[in-house]
């Protein structure tokens, strides 16, 4: 027993050695991680935030110019913004107020927008709405600078022949405006002979689109790409594996205004195969737009999979932050919308503030002038650059959403409340006097993704006043 106890005595002064000198230092360097971490945003420089980033893909913190900058700004937390060079940030308010676990704010949206939709909206209030011409009359009509676009495969005939046959119905036979059939192949006789039964008196042109418009850039990390498709496959995210698809993304993203052939126009409707519209639009939406000066027109708003862009907000706010980029935020943007986080909270924390919402772009009207523009194209370029189009699998609909929400005015976004539409699986059914064939207020024709809904958010940060 005697001989044990200095054994013991040796064996904790040994202990008391280890811990003083180093696990100690190591718990101290532990509480304090904050500060090391604030250390570091101070500190490194970019050129270092890029080799950090490169250990990692999951996060792009180097559009951060520094992390005590976020401890107490008044700025950002009354505006929701800061706007100076190399410190662009963006911060949702909740302005409304509002309050509750996602699912009671999910059931508090369904039902304010089932009664906002079951009203009659009338007519936009702000312009005077040029009605259609009579028959005799249409030969000289004076159009606006705009042609109806879609992007459509030759065994698709069909399906857009559906959709142009209740487009012509419901508006296009009012007004003949021009249609624009764009494809990456030539488009066949038998697709132009049954179009043309279709497009009654409108102008048709078909454009085959150049490869360099369309195809994947040569940039692109093959290996890489189909290492990160196989990720997205996993995660169930739609298409991820189908090349075509990104290259579609990627085209309606940042390429369609430069086709040559639409040089010559300034507005856009883009429609797509097995859409339906539900109710009669009486007057010339195109002149609208034009008289309005607005940029963006949309029916249905909702979120995105996550998953498929991941990173497209973080590589929009170190874009923002490069040079003098932020001159081409425009303060009146619609900011709040895109980080609101109260109804699917679990969206913003996967695309690192970004709620996913975004215009739903297989119905939409734009000025192919904004897009064509300085900020846009600058933008689309770096979001290019990164690959990501490949790599993720952003859509068009979110990088049209972005992009109008930063760089234009909320003003000059229009949410076109009187025209019902639908494609699988989202409607918009508004109650107006020619609604047909749709069930008012319905969102899905499933019930589960009426969580999906985003227009209540649109309605409460963004929606810049009555326009109806
Ligand atoms: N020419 C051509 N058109 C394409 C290609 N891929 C997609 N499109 C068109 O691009 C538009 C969008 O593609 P969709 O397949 O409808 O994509 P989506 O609307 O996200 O998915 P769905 O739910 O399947 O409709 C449609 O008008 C398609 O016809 C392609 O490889 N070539
Ligand atoms: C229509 O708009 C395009 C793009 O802005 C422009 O180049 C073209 O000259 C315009 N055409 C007319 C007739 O104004
Ligand atoms: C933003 O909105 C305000 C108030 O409506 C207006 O005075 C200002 O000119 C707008 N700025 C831009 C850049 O649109
Ligand atoms: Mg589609």
């Amino acid at each position: 027993m005697k001989l044990i106890v200095p054994r013991k005595r040796k064996l904790l002064n040994l202990f008391l050695i280890v811990f003083i000198f180093l696990v100690l230092p190591s718990l101290i360097v532990l509480f304090n991680g904050h500060h090391h971490l604030v250390k570091i945003a101070e500190t490194y420089t970019p050129e270092d935030w890029n080799s950090i980033k490169g250990l990692t893909d999951k996060f792009d913190f180097s559009y951060l110019p520094g992390l005590s900058d976020l401890k107490s700004n008044t700025e950002l937390d009354t505006n929701g913004f800061v706007l100076s060079p190399g410190n662009v940030q963006f911060k949702f308010l909740n302005k409304g107020n509002k309050k509750g676990t996602p699912e009671e704010i999910v059931k508090q949206n369904a039902e304010s927008y089932k009664e906002l939709v079951s009203k009659d909206p009338g007519a936009p209030k702000d312009a005077v709405l040029i009605p259609p011409p009579s028959p005799e009359n249409l030969a000289t009509y004076k159009h606006a600078n705009a042609t109806i676009m879609a992007l459509v495969r030759n065994e698709e005939v069909a399906k857009i022949g559906q959709s142009i046959r209740r487009f012509q119905k419901q508006f296009n036979s009012k007004f003949n405006y021009p249609y624009t059939f764009l494809n990456d192949q030539p488009f066949t006789d038998r697709f132009k002979k049954k179009i043309l039964r279709y497009t009654d008196d409108a102008p048709v042109e078909f454009v085959h689109i150049k490869s360099e418009l369309w195809d994947k850039p040569s940039f692109i990390d093959e290996e890489k790409e189909k290492k990160e498709m196989e990720i997205m496959f996993k995660h169930d995210i739609a298409y991820a594996k189908k090349q075509s698809y990104h290259n579609m993304c990627r085209f309606y993203s940042g390429q369609f205004y430069n086709v040559p052939e639409l040089q010559k126009y300034k507005y856009y409707w883009r429609i797509e195969p097995q859409v339906k519209f539900y109710t009669s639009i009486d007057y010339d939406v195109f002149r609208y737009m034009e008289d309005t000066q607005k940029v963006y027109g949309f029916t249905i708003n909702l979120y995105d999979i996550e998953e498929s862009v991941k990173t497209l907000w973080p590589e929009t706010l170190k874009f923002l932050n490069q040079n003098d980029n932020v001159k081409y935020v425009n303060q009146n943007g619609s900011f709040q919308w895109l980080l609101e986080d109260l109804q699917n909270p679990k969206k913003n924390k996967a695309t690192g503030g970004y709620s996913t919402c975004h215009f739903w772009s297989n119905f939409e009207i734009g000025d192919m002038d904004f897009f064509r523009g300085e900020a846009y194209n600058n933008w689309f370029k770096y979001l290019d650059s990164t690959g990501k189009f490949y790599y993720e699998r952003w859509g068009d609909a979110p990088v049209h959403s972005i992009g109008v929400s930063l760089f234009a005015a909320k003003d000059k976004i229009h949410w076109f409340r009187d025209i019902g539409y639908f494609h699988d699986p989202y409607l918009y059914c508004p109650q107006t006097p020619t609604s047909r064939e749709c069930e008012v207020g319905k969102f899905s024709i499933w019930e589960h993704l009426n969580d999906q809904n985003c227009l209540m958010n649109w309605l409460d940060h963004d929606q810049p006043k009555q326009v109806y």
